[in-house]
């Protein structure tokens, strides 16, 4: 099951948002939410801590600590089943929409009465907001399109949520007697952003005892429908998984078949039919006799259509098939290539663990280098300083040498003013051994603005990367207007990287701005932005990101070794590079 503190994380945040619907304390309110978000990351699992245990984890005080302590012995956490008791599902409904928030769902909800999105919807058309303090007709825009956000992610979950469930069902159906082989296929196995549902093939003699241990899965709510071939359930979260047992001699056809795409398999089956061959779930076939020539592997599968065996993430359509046939598919990069990470947090910011567990986790996962960039002071609620920051500096340098493999280098995240300038002046930054740079404000500026104030940051000598490039949140911000040309431009020239942010909520830049990106002659770098340990692991997001952008080792800057990655910052921070094509 996935981890207890996440669902501890998910219950404090739920009651973080309800003191606020009700009018409570916000310094209440935000310190559950910092307890949510500490939980949520902590490394060691809750269920097997004690209430001492619990305390020690940062803004976890005494009276949180007993309250999660009763929720880990009971199931239950009555604070929260109180406040719940007395707030409409809907009018969380409400405060789920981006843009709306706990004050305004509030008083919808006292002033109007409304308890749902559709009602709010009406409300809005019959122009009953109107009359309310703090609405106005701009609110009313904000609002709808905050609804046309949440209803455009429609019922798809992020990468995250349905990797944790169908490795959880791998390891699971993987362990019945009879069982072959057993993989996730679908738009998780080509690492799509997000999943509309789970697609778990199974080769195996029979099918019954595999349907019959999938329904019975502990999170299983819901079977909705239960076959021989295909039994379908849905999981307490609301999330569709497809189970399909196939005979073990159909596995590379069934493979290839339910890996999709929809679009690539209609260029795979066309590729047949040129070769006077049919192609199914089941095989690939004469069609003049309907014998069978290929089907218990995709290598062979795709070498009968006159193909190498094509990577899940490039099976969009995007010109795989043709790349393939004249042998020029990219050698994509993989995890294992990844050397560093240049873009990570602690908690002299906000990040929920210490410089020293971050180093810690990092040495572990096998870096070779790993990049500490705190905030800088123009984000004020992190009240970064000067000296908070040399001193850190200061205590990188020590524990630099502490792990035989892994370099430290120090360096910041710089916030991108509405102008396009950083924080602090160039002899300061001159200091940090690299600086990434984000925009964290100001979204809604004119696309004009917004692209001059990227290219500006670009320009400036100590940038080196540009974070999470357009600032879109899935499901919940859009990105920002730009002229994407002109900014894949102006890093191809001034060698400034464009980062690929792993956080399963960013995914940015996305895998459909790489593409023209790396045309442009721009390098990328794969970053965590991790505020905890545990974000490290979503390195495999990134990549995967990446590498549906067709983007090789080499193309990636944190794949490099650390010679070579010195020489780019140090480029990238004295003077332009020279400008490749575009
Ligand atoms: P999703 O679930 O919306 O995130 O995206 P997919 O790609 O996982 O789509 P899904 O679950 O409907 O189907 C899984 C794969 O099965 C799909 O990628 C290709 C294959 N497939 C399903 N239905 C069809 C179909 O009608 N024609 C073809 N050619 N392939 C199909
Ligand atoms: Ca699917
Ligand atoms: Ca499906
Ligand atoms: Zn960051």
């Amino acid at each position: 099951m996935a981890r207890p503190n996440k669902d501890v994380e998910a219950l404090l945040q739920e009651y973080a948002d309800l003191v606020l619907i009700t009018g409570g304390d916000a310094f209440k309110a935000r310190a559950y939410e910092k307890a949510a978000r500490a939980i949520g990351g902590y490394h060691t699992d809750v269920s097997r801590l004690d209430a001492a245990g619990l305390r020690e984890i940062p803004n976890v005080g005494r009276s949180i600590a007993d309250k999660v302590t009763e929720y880990l012995r009971t199931g239950r956490m009555p604070a929260v089943e109180d406040v719940r008791a007395r707030i409409p599902a809907g009018v969380r409904e409400l405060m789920a929409i981006p843009t709306l928030g706990p004050r305004k769902a509030l008083t919808l909800y006292e002033d109007l009465h409304i308890a749902s999105v559709p009602e709010l919807r009406d409300a809005i058309a019959e122009e009953r907001l109107r009359d309310l303090k703090g609405f106005g007709a701009k609110t009313e825009e904000n609002i709808l399109h905050g609804i046309s956000l949440m209803q455009a992610a429609g019922d798809r979950v992020q990468i995250d949520t349905a990797m944790e469930v169908a490795e959880e069902i791998v390891a699971e159906l993987s362990a019945l007697p009879g069982c072959e082989r057993c993989a996730y296929a679908g738009s998780l196995r080509r690492m799509r952003e997000t999943i509309g549902d789970v697609d778990i093939l199974v080769a195996a003699e029979r099918s019954e005892p595999f349907m019959a241990a999938f329904t019975r899965l502990p999170f299983t709510t819901e079977t909705i429908a239960h076959g021989a071939k295909k039994t379908s359930i849905r999981t307490t979260k609301g999330l569709q998984i497809d189970l399909r047992v196939v005979p073990p001699d159909s596995w590379g056809a069934g493979l290839q078949y339910f890996t999709g795409s929809k679009a690539h398999n209609i260029r795979t089956r066309e590729m047949a039919v040129r070769h006077k061959l049919k192609l199914s779930e089941y095989g690939l076939f004469h069609a003049r006799s309907g014998r069978r020539i290929v089907s218990r592997t995709e290598e062979e599968v795709y070498a009968r259509l006159g193909l190498p065996w094509i990577p899940p993430p490039l099976r969009e359509d995007r010109g795989e098939v043709a790349a393939g046939l004249r042998d020029e598919l990219p050698d994509l990069v993989t995890e294992a290539d990844i050397r560093g990470d240049l873009h990570t947090h602690t908690d002299l910011t906000d990040g929920v663990a210490t410089l020293e567990d971050m180093v810690e986790a990092a040495a572990r996962r096998g870096h070779r280098y790993y990049a500490v960039t705190d905030h800088a002071p123009n984000l004020y609620m992190q009240q970064m300083t000067d000296e908070k920051m040399l001193a850190q500096r200061e205590r990188v340098r020590e524990l630099d040498g502490r792990h035989r493999r892994m370099r430290l280098l120090h360096g910041t995240e710089l916030n991108i003013d509405p102008d396009g300038n950083v924080d602090w002046p160039e002899e300061f930054l001159a200091g940090f051994d690299l600086c990434v740079a984000s925009v964290h404000s100001h979204f809604n500026q004119s696309r004009d603005a917004l692209t001059k104030r990227l290219i500006r940051a670009c320009e400036h000598p100590y940038v080196d990367i540009i974070g999470h490039p357009t600032t879109r949140l899935i499901g919940k911000r859009q990105p920002l207007d730009l002229d994407l040309d002109a900014v894949f431009a102006a890093c191809a020239r001034t060698g400034t990287a464009l980062e690929i942010n792993s956080h399963p909520d960013r995914l940015d830049l996305s895998d459909e701005n790489i593409l023209p990106a790396k045309r442009y002659g721009v390098k990328f770098a794969v970053n965590t932005d991790a505020h905890s340990t545990l974000h490290l692991d979503c390195l495999r997001y990134g990549v995967g990101t990446a590498q549906r952008g067709w983007l090789t080792a080499e193309d990636v800057i944190n794949t490099w070794p650390l010679d070579r990655l010195r020489r780019f910052l140090r480029r990238a921070g004295r003077a332009p590079g020279p400008s490749s094509q575009g």
